[in-house]
């Protein structure tokens, strides 16, 4: 152990899945910067540096006290020069002038304007902003542009989708989601995952997992509840990925690979009246005071009596069930480092489907989260504290 009897520092674990990391953060200064220059650098595919930059906001979002000098970075892992560099300025400066740069530079702002649309991605931004466009509306106004039908969706909602989604908002969705499906199978079962399962009071969109008590019945359910939500009037968008997963197939190498399950990417038209009233402003006090704080943004929603919400539904046969909520809780940075810890430490290979031990040549099963953290010999990890 390199922990001396004479610190009172306590070691910390190179693999966020080793450290418990909750939403109280108490280096947000450095954490939102680091996070910032990270993001740029997945832009730039500085595949090194995003993962420098990553892994050291993640260390300090696990730290229970603030970073208030150089000193206090000792012993810390993950904590590189480029890194050093930046909380060194922090602490001085107050500003990174990495950052004040970027926010004013052309290619990051328009990069990240552009990724904000629903369905576009990097390369896609990165074309537009070749042929010149700066705005949403120079691209919008472009007859000669052509879209996939996602980015159309994601320009027809975009004011909608920037809006987070509340988590009042995620459970009146989860109600909708579970009557339906519990049309399409009786055994059927809806369980919320990602940001929201970690304790996230606003996400980007609905994680749900669909699965069923009898291994097989979760087939054709997902077309099923696609039609019945259409029929309803609920489905603004929707794209099907049908599953691709080959059996007894090795789980992938890649810390960061997407995963084989039947899967939908949908924008849900909710009914503002099936929202608990309280996070529109309307429960109680003064009408007036309240409707004040409602952004300009949440008046439209409200006069429309809808909004678009992003969700994402994954149909999980039973058995592989455990290994899919782990891996669709996050955060991205504790899967990433589950998998490298799995294979760097213990010899085995972890995905959404299952972990394959190279020791054994066996694949090991699991029912619960517990289970496979028992299997990888660590200590488990409560979801709200997986906010690495
Ligand atoms: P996201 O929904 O992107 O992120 P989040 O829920 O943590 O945060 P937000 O509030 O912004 O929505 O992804 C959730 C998890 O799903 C993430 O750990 C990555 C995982 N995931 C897969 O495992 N496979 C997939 O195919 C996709 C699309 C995501
Ligand atoms: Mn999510
Ligand atoms: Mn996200
Ligand atoms: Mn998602």
């Amino acid at each position: 152990s390199d922990v001396s009897s004479t610190s009172s520092v306590t070691h910390v674990s190179q693999y966020a899945c080793q450290r418990k990391s909750t939403l109280d953060n108490k280096n947000k200064i450095f954490t939102d910067t680091l996070e910032l220059l990270a993001e740029n650098c997945e832009f730039d595919e500085n595949a090194g540096s995003f993962v420098a930059y990553s892994r050291a906001t993640s260390v300090l979002k696990s730290l229970p006290y603030p970073i208030t000098g150089m000193n206090d970075l000792e012993g810390l892992p993950c904590i590189g020069d480029q890194t050093r560099v930046i909380i060194e300025e922090l602490l001085e400066e107050g500003v990174c002038s990495k950052v004040e740069s970027l926010l004013c530079d052309e290619k990051y702002k328009a990069r990240k304007l552009f990724t904000s649309v629903f369905g576009v991605g990097v390369k896609t931004a990165d074309k537009w902003y070749g042929l010149g466009f700066r705005t949403l509306e120079e691209i919008k106004a472009r007859k000669d542009i052509t879209f996939t039908k996602m980015q159309k969706a994601g320009f027809l909602y975009y004011e909608d989708i920037l809006q987070a989604v509340k988590k009042s908002e995620a459970e009146a969705v989860i109600q909708i989601i579970g009557d339906i499906v519990g049309q399409c199978a009786p055994d059927a079962k809806v369980t919320l995952t990602g940001g929201f399962r970690r304790g996230k009071e606003v996400g980007h969109d609905v994680d749900l997992l669909i699965t069923c008590l009898e291994e097989g019945n979760e087939e054709g359910v997902l077309h099923k509840a696609i039609s019945k939500l259409d029929r309803h009037g609920l489905l603004l968008f929707c794209d099907v990925v049908e599953a691709t997963m080959e059996k007894r197939q090795l789980p992938s190498r890649k810390y960061d690979a997407m995963d084989h399950f039947q899967k939908c990417f949908l924008i849900l038209k909710l009914d503002k009246r099936l929202v608990n009233k309280r996070d529109y402003g309307l429960a109680s006090g003064s009408a007036v005071r309240l409707t004040d704080k409602r952004t300009e943004d949440e008046n439209k929603t409200m006069i429309k009596g809808w909004k678009a919400i992003r969700v994402d539904l994954v149909i999980v046969p039973s058995q592989q069930f455990a290994y899919a909520l782990l891996g669709w809780s996050g955060s991205r940075q504790f899967e990433r480092d589950l998998r490298r810890y799995c294979s760097q430490e213990k010899r085995m290979l972890l995905d959404n489907h299952g972990l394959y031990d190279k020791n054994t040549q066996e694949f090991l099963k699991a029912e619960t989260e517990e289970e496979i953290f028992a299997h990888l010999g660590l200590e488990y990890i409560e979801p709200q504290e997986r906010n690495a």
